[in-house]
């Protein structure tokens, strides 16, 4: 039986941090081996926030080496870079003649973005759900790897899917999520109602941190002045640091609660630190090595891309025929 087919893809925009990480790399790296897995640096969506040029170079090359650090071995999936295969922006532009302005416009991430970046709310901010659905429906991908804030353009994007289909037929597959139920959302460890972002370093911490700062950091975490640790309504700080914690090392809540019953938050974050330093310290070796071999980072994403293009070029005929365009 063919595999099912995975979906996903991290916006070049800055460092990747734990809640990159957990919410989406470290899933993907356990469904490599189940799936036919292709992941895409999607570097047409970081530019909808303005980006310097060299960094946004630089930074594509060091995603590449992240996913592959993080156990994406590019051996048994796709990994490519989203501007190597021109049928994203294509299908995008189609995509948006499917898509309604009233259904981009109550997108949360577009209202948030527009308010933290008011002196440019460009289209492509505002139609970048509809890349996104394009980057999925190309691939015909069965599931999509993502942390909780991409529900809603997941939704999105069956929509628009499903919209297509009843216009002109099956023609693409119906994506479905691939939220984990721990560490889909992890906030930011100083203002913990937050979600953890690249563009807040104090209350995040970078996959490739320095370990006496991931300590640091832990240690400095907002909590609550109760002293037990347990998962409830309310107590954000906590239970951002029983997610974090349950996502590390695949723990339930039940089990972290045992685990620390009786004690207090400084062997609590003691232990959350340990974790995280040990899931991280391998990462960053690897990473290292990998930006040493910049020939065989170049190798993984230029055949990813001509694999990535074969798949998707077989889509975009598929939807050229069924609106009616001549064929090339
Ligand atoms: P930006 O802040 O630039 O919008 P981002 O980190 O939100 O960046 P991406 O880099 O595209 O956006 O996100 C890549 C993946 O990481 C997505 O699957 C997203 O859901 C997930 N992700 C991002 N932040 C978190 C978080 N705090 N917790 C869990 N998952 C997250
Ligand atoms: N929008 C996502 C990144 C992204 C993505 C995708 C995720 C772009 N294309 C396709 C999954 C599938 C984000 O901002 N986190």
């Amino acid at each position: 039986m063919e595999k099912k087919r995975i979906f996903s893809g991290i916006q070049p925009s800055g460092a990747l941090t734990i809640g990159n990480y957990l919410g989406a790399l470290k899933n993907w790296a356990q469904l490599i081996d189940e799936y036919d897995c292709i992941f895409s640096v999607v570097d047409l969506h970081a530019i909808t926030v303005r980006q310097d040029p060299k960094e946004l170079n630089e930074r594509c090359l060091g995603l590449i080496a992240q996913y592959i650090a993080c156990g994406i071995d590019p051996e048994k999936c796709t990994i490519f870079i989203q501007s190597h295969v021109p049928a994203h922006a294509e299908l995008s532009w189609i995509l948006n003649c499917y898509t309604y302005m009233g259904e981009l416009e109550r997108m949360t991430q577009f209202k948030d973005k527009s308010s933290r970046h008011a002196d440019n709310i460009n289209a492509g901010l505002f139609t970048y759900p509809v890349l996104m659905a394009a980057d999925i429906l190309l691939y015909q991908a069965d599931l999509v790897p993502v942390g909780h804030d991409q529900k809603q353009h997941l939704e999105l994007c069956r929509d628009v899917a499903e919209r297509f289909n009843r216009i002109y037929d099956d023609t693409f597959k119906i994506p479905e999520g691939y939220i984990a139920k721990m560490g889909a959302r992890v906030m930011d460890l100083q203002n913990p109602e937050k979600k953890m972002s690249k563009s807040e370093p104090a209350g995040s911490i970078a996959l490739l941190e320095d370990i006496a700062s991931v300590t640091k950091k832990i240690k400095r975490a907002q909590t609550d002045s109760l002293g037990y640790v347990k998962f409830e309504e309310g107590r954000h700080g906590i239970n951002n640091l029983i997610s974090i914690y349950g996502a590390v090392t695949r723990k339930t809540a039940d089990e972290i609660e045992n685990e620390f019953q009786g004690k207090g938050y400084g062997d609590f974050k003691k232990a959350i630190a340990e974790a995280l330093v040990a899931e991280l310290e391998p990462i960053q070796a690897k990473y290292q090595e990998l930006m040493n071999n910049k020939d065989y980072l170049k190798s993984v994403y230029t055949s990813g891309a001509d694999r990535a293009r074969e798949i998707a070029d077989e889509t975009i005929r598929k939807v050229h025929q069924k609106i009616g365009y001549i064929e090339r």
